[in-house]
């Protein structure tokens, strides 16, 4: 028996939460908010790595909702950091008073759809037992982290960290050896910040990467009040762009134009900084021989960056530029000129073991005091499927994605009703800014609700057609791009053993009209029932 009747739970206290509650309880539902960690913002409460910080500008990094929330907030730097986007989230759930209707610590347990009654009954690890009508899935892509099944990790006997959970006191570098295993976005950023901290540090890089210069700075007064003087017009026209950001869009082709202009226009990306690189001509995803004008640029920075020549060989990526997630940095590349810095190549010198003292690789053990882990995540669905979620006739959902994930638009899974995921997999999601895609799902989310509840309806579910129909869509559109053509988390591919998709969709704006035309066609692909 239920301790709670509620209209919704939602699963998750980040800016997905967060926002989904502020939107259904000012349409006048209950809503319950159940978070694991013990504060609020989500993955910007757990990746507290030294360096950690958004690589989307911060007056586009921010909700949208509140014009006098837009107005208010004060940003300090172009790229925000870690903890002022945790201070800008907590301001946020205090101005709307949100907190009442969160519970922190703890962690959603089994989840069973009640079909006599078409509610959901949700359990957690603190003994709540809750009857809510909806379900809503607000896990994040990025939250469930990825830590490599190494041989020996037991018996080191120094620390060992995951930059996606790091510890809240921090972590002292000074006068210590370190291994940073991973040069994803988490390790770029912290590698920089590590080396000048500590005595010796070693990188140990499976995958080179690519990366732009942030440039961050702190924000000039003067642009923030000509942003702030129409912020919301300037939002609205980011809404309408492939990335859901500012990035300057360049419509032409790498291919089309000559081979100064391509460089000029690469040239003035790189001395503004940051991933709007992507923006620099069209074709960038969709063609490789356009991509490679782009790989040969980047190869040549780390060429003109890294002293050492054999070095500067061994950091140069031999993918596609952005088939993994393109990163941004401060004086990453310049870290390996510094002597307390080495790098090992774990493709030419495969890590062994962890012993007791450190790394052993073939030519010995390096060692180290700290291991940090810049692995990754489970991204996209290790949060939702490590939930003991059990749908129409007890399915359980980690099993009915066990292939890969199903779903119509990213948000409904058939055999799941009246379950809504955010920025789920088959919605653009990370390949675009994340918290203007958030609003887009929340509204969606919060107006079907009202929907379903205006005309009595008991029970939404996603049509198996639809359903098929759109995962062969995503996996059409993913196959246009140079995305499948690396190994990335965008795939899955970096987490052992996790079936090869394309997770997200590619395809902003389009899909926002997709999902618009669904929900004014009284959400056709959707079986409502009364
Ligand atoms: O994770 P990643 P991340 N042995 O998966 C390596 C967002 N983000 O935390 O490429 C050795 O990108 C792995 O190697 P490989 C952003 O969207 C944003 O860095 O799989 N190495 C790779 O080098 C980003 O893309 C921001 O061969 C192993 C690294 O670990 C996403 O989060 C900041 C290994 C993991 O890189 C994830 O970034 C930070 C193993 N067993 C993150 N397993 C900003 O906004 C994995 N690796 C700036």
């Amino acid at each position: 028996m239920a301790d709670l009747k509620m209209d919704v739970v939602v699963v998750g206290g980040g800016f997905s939460g967060m926002y989904m509650l502020h939107k259904l309880r000012t349409s006048g539902y209950s809503v319950i908010v159940f978070e694991a960690g013990d504060g609020i913002g989500g993955t910007w409460y757990w990746n507290r790595y030294p360096g950690a910080r958004c690589d989307i500008q911060s007056m586009e990094y921010s909700y949208q909702f509140s014009d006098e929330l837009a107005q208010d907030w004060e940003w300090t730097e172009r790229y925000a950091t870690q903890p002022e986007i945790l201070r800008y989230i907590e301001h946020v759930a205090e101005r709307f008073d949100l907190m009442k209707d969160v519970q922190l610590n703890t962690r959603v347990g089994r989840t069973e759809f009640d079909e006599g009654t078409n509610r959901w009954q949700v359990t957690t690890d603190q003994g709540d037992a809750v009857d809510a009508k909806y379900l809503v899935m607000a896990t994040g892509c990025l939250s469930s982290t990825n830590y490599p099944q190494i041989d020996g990790l037991e018996s080191f006997s120094g620390a060992c960290y995951h930059t996606g959970k790091w510890p809240h006191e921090g972590v002292d570098f000074s006068g210590k050896r370190v291994a940073v295993v991973g040069t994803g976005s988490s390790g770029i950023q912290s590698i920089p910040i590590i080396a000048a901290e500590c005595d010796e540090l070693t990188v140990f890089q499976r995958t080179p990467n690519f990366s732009i210069p942030a440039h961050n700075q702190p924000l000039d007064p003067g642009f923030v009040a000509k942003i702030k003087g129409r912020y919301r017009a300037f939002r609205d026209e980011n809404r309408l762009t492939a990335f859901h950001a500012d990035f300057d869009y360049n419509e032409e082709n790498a291919l089309d134009v000559d081979p100064a202009h391509r460089t000029n226009e690469y040239e003035r990306r790189w001395a503004k900084g940051g991933i709007s690189f992507m923006a620099a001509f069209a074709d960038l995803m969709f063609d490789k021989n356009a991509n490679a004008t782009a790989k040969e640029f980047l190869h040549d920075k780390i060429d003109e960056i890294v002293r050492d020549p054999d070095l500067a060989a061994k950091l140069k990526p031999d993918g596609v530029v952005g088939c993994k997630r393109l990163c941004v940095d401060t004086d990453y590349f310049a870290t390996f000129n510094r002597d307390n810095v080495s790098l090992v190549d774990i493709n030419e010198t495969p890590i062994r073991k962890i012993t007791a003292n450190g790394v052993e690789i073939d030519e010995g053990v390096c060692d180290v005091d700290i291991i940090v882990f810049a692995t990754g995540f489970d991204a996209m669905t290790g949060a939702l499927t490590r939930v003991d979620i059990r749908g129409r006739g007890g399915e359980r959902f980690s099993e009915s994605w066990a292939e890969g994930p199903k779903s119509f638009l990213g948000l409904g899974v058939q055999g799941f009703p009246n379950m809504f995921i955010i920025t789920g997999p088959g919605s653009p999601s990370v390949l675009t800014n994340m918290l203007p895609s958030i609003e887009h799902h929340v509204d969606w989310i919060g107006d079907c609700i009202s929907y379903l509840e205006e005309r009595g309806v008991a029970r939404i579910e996603a049509k198996a057609d639809a359903q098929e129909d759109w995962v062969a869509h995503v996996n059409e559109v993913g196959d246009t791009s140079v995305y499948p053509q690396c190994n990335s988390w965008y795939l899955g591919s970096n987490v052992p053993g996790k079936s090869r998709v394309f997770l997200p969709y590619l395809g902003f704006p389009p899909y926002a009209e997709k999902c618009a035309e669904v929900a004014n066609n009284d959400y056709e692909g959707f079986e409502l029932s009364a």
